[in-house]
């Protein structure tokens, strides 16, 4: 049995923060997060740009909550997208206690590098370098890029890991709970995630896009969940997929409506394991002209409402 007072030293003792996850696009930032999870919470793809948003995912342990901020892919920027998905993730880190900056280090992005290190040094909080993809290297190659790294910022430390393979994510969440101070748990224990089921349909539908489609039109794409219902077994959900150019919604419906039909069975087969309920996609596709060059439709698609 637990004493009042046993109860009081527990809250004493737990430790909690938020951790923001930067770096270059397609760094493994959002695969590191659901590997840190153990689910995924947020969509992963090999194309840069995945991330259109700040994704909250919650870690909570006996004693500790981590609360880390999954960002959009940081780099000197010309589409007006573009520069509003950099807005979004400095904008994401600037209330946080800790930074974790991802690099990969199968390709080195230097002019990203320097975009990220100008943030760091503007938001002066602590940074653990995460030095990721390491599968993909033999370890004695790390050595000189450690220490090349090492002199660019006073880094609080410097983590190797396989975000695929979560291998060294243990060692780098020890090192995040250092840095904790004591705080309250901003989330109950059984949520991991901040995001809404309609963003969750959205965002599935968009990774099968980013994953099927090719060139510009992951990046012409935009969903929109328009009606849902939910009922305790199914969920019925009326989608839009916005693309700029009638060719794309071509593309995107394809030859006898094959192209949106396998996107709609490949998130419809995964929302249901997720939800684990039925799920009814009723998908459309709409021209919405340039609407990733327009401020007015990108704040209506609720781009700036992160
Ligand atoms: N081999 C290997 N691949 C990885 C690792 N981590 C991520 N990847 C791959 O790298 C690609 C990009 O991963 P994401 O997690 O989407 O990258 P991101 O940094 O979130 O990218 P944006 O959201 O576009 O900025 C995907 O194909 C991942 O499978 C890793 O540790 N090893
Ligand atoms: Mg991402």
């Amino acid at each position: 049995m637990e004493s009042d007072s046993d109860r009081y030293e527990q809250d004493r003792n737990f430790r909690s923060g938020f951790v923001g996850i930067i770096g270059a696009p397609n760094a493994g930032k959002s695969t590191l997060l659901n590997s840190i999870l153990g689910e995924k919470v947020a969509i992963t793809t090999p194309k840069p740009h995945t991330t259109r948003s700040q994704i909250r995912g919650i870690l909570t342990g006996r004693n500790f909550q981590i609360v880390f901020v999954d960002t959009p892919g940081i780099h000197h920027a010309k589409k007006l997208l573009n520069q509003t998905l950099v807005k979004a993730a400095e904008r994401a880190v600037e209330d946080v206690d800790l930074l974790l900056y991802i690099v990969d280090v199968t390709s080195r992005r230097r002019k990203e590098d320097a975009a990220v290190l100008e943030l760091i040094k503007r938001l002066k909080k602590p940074v653990i370098l995460v030095l990721n993809k390491i599968d993909k290297v033999a370890r004695e190659n790390l050595l000189p890029l450690m220490d090349e790294m090492s002199q660019m910022y006073p880094f609080v430390a410097v983590v190797p890991i396989s975000a695929k393979y979560r291998d060294g994510v243990d060692i780098l969440l020890d090192e995040i709970l250092k840095h904790l101070d004591e705080g309250p748990k901003y989330y109950d224990s059984s949520t991991i995630t901040d995001q809404s089921i309609e963003t969750v349909i959205e965002e599935l539908i968009r990774e099968k896009i980013f994953l099927l489609a090719e060139q510009e039109v992951p990046y012409s794409t935009s969903v929109k969940v328009e009606d849902i219902q939910e009922y305790p077994d199914k969920i019925i959900t009326r989608v839009v997929i916005y693309v700029e150019r009638p060719s794309q919604k071509g593309i995107i419906i394809g030859r006898h409506g094959k192209f949106i039909k396998k996107v709609g069975t490949m998130a419809r087969i995964e929302l249901e394991r997720l939800l684990n309920k039925k799920v009814h996609l009723d998908l459309w596709v709409k021209v919405l002209k340039d609407w990733s060059k327009n401020e007015k439709f990108l704040r209506r698609l609720g781009f700036f409402d992160k």
